[in-house]
């Protein structure tokens, strides 16, 4: 990587990295450099397409924020030598350098309701922070990203042009997804209906995507990769998607998937409370289907993958797509029972 960071300058010479795991797409390193931090991205430029775009992005968030005087903390990359957003080397492809916040952590697995609502907080303060800019300024880095509808379709289209071994065993399965195929039209009905609105929206909740600080505060919401035009449902049903439960998308055992109703509470107190009074009554009254959407679409998009011999995702052994999306299905069961209890 090292002819990568040279690009960013001198002061990279000697530079020394270290992986940072985490996200199934891009991959990170955090660098050090002449005493300070800084975190490379490679992006993977299958999935985004045009990498340019999320530069141009990020460039559009930070102009309106200037333009507003606001000291909201967005982290931007930094730049080449050569004054561009991204490094690009043929066979190596498109990289993004930028600092690493001083005295911040991520965390992995959501422990507390406290996080869960600091991490609420400052996705809804990310949204809100944005109210004034018009989002369809914004590029679009990943077509259809959370379009229910499309990816129901890929799913279906993957029935017929998947891998008929792996198809015809999962039976049970498709039958499922079908029978839950009804969130495809409440989906289509908040798409017709103006009072939930297209937001600047960030589309990749999850808790590593939240800076902290020493104290436990949320100071900040990175990856900004999938910022694009969208809806609350999606910020919201992630964190649901992905804080409810202690377990996450790769728990092979099933018994120990369960939704904690006061993550549940805190999400929708600290997502209500940074989106500062912006959500219409319809939209404070669908945080459980944002839940459902959400939960749903990505067992959907694991199958799917699944069926198409994992191109997306990838996998480290065979089935393990498979195996995602039979716990998130599980996800959903133990989320449908919480609320039919009234627990959430
Ligand atoms: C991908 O790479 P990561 O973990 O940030 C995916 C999300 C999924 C998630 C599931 C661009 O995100 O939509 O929810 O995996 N991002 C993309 O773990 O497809
Ligand atoms: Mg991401």
């Amino acid at each position: 990587m090292n002819s990568i960071l040279q690009q960013f300058g001198s002061q990279f010479q000697n530079a020394s990295l270290e992986p940072i795991s985490g996200g199934l797409i891009n991959q990170t390193w955090k660098v050090s450099a002449k005493g300070e931090s800084f975190v490379l991205q490679r992006i993977n430029d299958t999935i985004f397409k045009e990498p340019a775009k999320i530069a141009t992005n990020v460039r559009l968030l930070a102009d309106h924020l200037a333009s507003i005087g606001s000291d909201y903390f967005l982290v931007s990359p930094i730049r080449t030598e050569r004054g561009e957003e991204l490094a690009y080397e043929t066979g190596k492809g498109y990289f993004r350098l930028t600092p690493f916040v001083k005295n911040s952590k991520t965390i992995q697995v959501v422990e507390t309701p406290e996080q869960a609502y600091e991490a609420a907080l400052q996705f809804g303060k990310f949204s809100s922070t944005f109210s004034d800019f018009d989002a369809k300024q914004l590029h679009v880095t990943i077509p259809n990203f959370h379009d229910l509808a499309y990816r129901y379709k890929q799913f279906e289209n993957a029935l017929l042009t998947g891998n008929p071994q792996r198809i015809s065993a999962c039976y049970e399965e498709i039958n499922q997804k079908r029978s839950y195929a009804r969130l495809v039209d409440e989906y289509n009905r908040i798409l017709r209906n103006p009072v939930f609105k297209l937001r600047v929206t960030h589309h990749d909740t999850k808790i590593s995507n939240v800076l902290f600080d020493l104290n436990n505060k949320g100071v900040c919401v990175i990856d900004l990769d999938t910022v694009m035009p969208g809806y609350f449902f999606s910020d919201v049903g992630d964190m649901m998607r992905t804080y409810l439960s202690p377990t996450n998308e790769e728990e092979t055992d099933f018994s120990k998937i369960e939704v904690r109703p006061m993550f549940y509470h805190a999400i929708v107190q600290g997502y209500s409370e940074g989106m500062k009074g912006a959500l219409s009554i319809e939209e404070q009254n669908s945080f459980f289907l944002a839940g459902q959407i959400l939960i749903y679409m990505q067992s959907l998009r694991f199958l799917t993958d699944y069926f198409n011999n994992d191109v997306y995702y990838g996998a480290q052994f065979e089935g393990q797509n498979l195996i995602r999306a039979q716990n998130q299905l599980s996800l959903y069961s133990a989320f449908v029972r919480a609320r039919k209890s009234q627990e959430i």
